[in-house]
């Protein structure tokens, strides 16, 4: 009895341990990422949010069982609620944003990308008048520096969560996101697109997400 059910408890360790695979992940986002599987962080920007013009790819890997779902937060640097950066500077300006990612299981196949799949819900939106950037002294709520957030919803990183009501990414051009420091280290398959919320200069902060089967 005693040595059935070892084998018992060994065979159910085995078929769980047997499920999860490893993947490995490129993500270059203009400014910061994090990325969380089934509500687990497993990377964070190695570049701080707060450091100036923070271009970066990184390339990881993590285990996983199927079906899991990949959650982005992603922020594009901004200094304070008017969105704006280089507040006071003739270089004053909105910045912008925009994210490429690729995931490879271990055999090196590609299994999903950034394109308009994904699901992405804008929680900063600034400034919502554009003409805030041309402001000689820009206040966060002021005139026409106004900014719009929206509550993080509640486990909207695990698989369970319905994802319907969110827009599909939006899918933007190349040209327009301008890729720059770390996007040239990765050899990206042609299938991955720059993706984020419907504007690259206002949408700051973006939850994606995307459930892999
Ligand atoms: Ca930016
Ligand atoms: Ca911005």
């Amino acid at each position: 009895m005693k040595t059935s059910l070892a084998a018992i408890c060994a065979l159910t360790m085995l078929a769980t341990t047997a499920q999860a695979e490893t993947f490995s992940a490129d993500v270059w986002v203009d400014n910061w990422f994090a990325l969380n599987v089934n509500g687990e962080q497993v990377m964070e920007d190695s570049v701080p949010i707060t450091t100036e013009r923070s271009f970066n790819a990184e390339s990881f890997s993590f285990e996983a069982e199927r079906p899991f779902v990949l959650a982005l937060t992603m922020k594009d640097f901004k200094e304070n609620d008017t969105g704006l950066e280089y507040i006071g500077t003739r270089r004053q300006q909105m910045g912008d944003g925009g994210a490429i990612m690729q995931l490879h299981d271990a055999a090196g196949d590609l299994v999903t990308v950034s394109d308009s799949d994904w699901q992405c819900l804008v929680v900063h939106k600034a400034p919502l008048d554009t003409a805030c950037a041309d402001e000689t002294n820009p206040v966060a709520g002021e005139g026409t520096c106004g900014f719009e957030t929206t509550e993080i919803p509640e486990g909207w990183d695990t698989v369970d969560f319905d994802a319907s009501e969110w827009p599909d990414a939006t899918i933007h051009d190349a040209k327009d996101v301008s890729p720059k420091e770390g996007y040239d280290d990765v050899e990206w398959d042609e299938a991955a697109q720059f993706m984020w919320g419907p504007d690259l200069k206002t949408d700051n902060t973006i939850l994606c997400r995307t459930v892999v089967e």
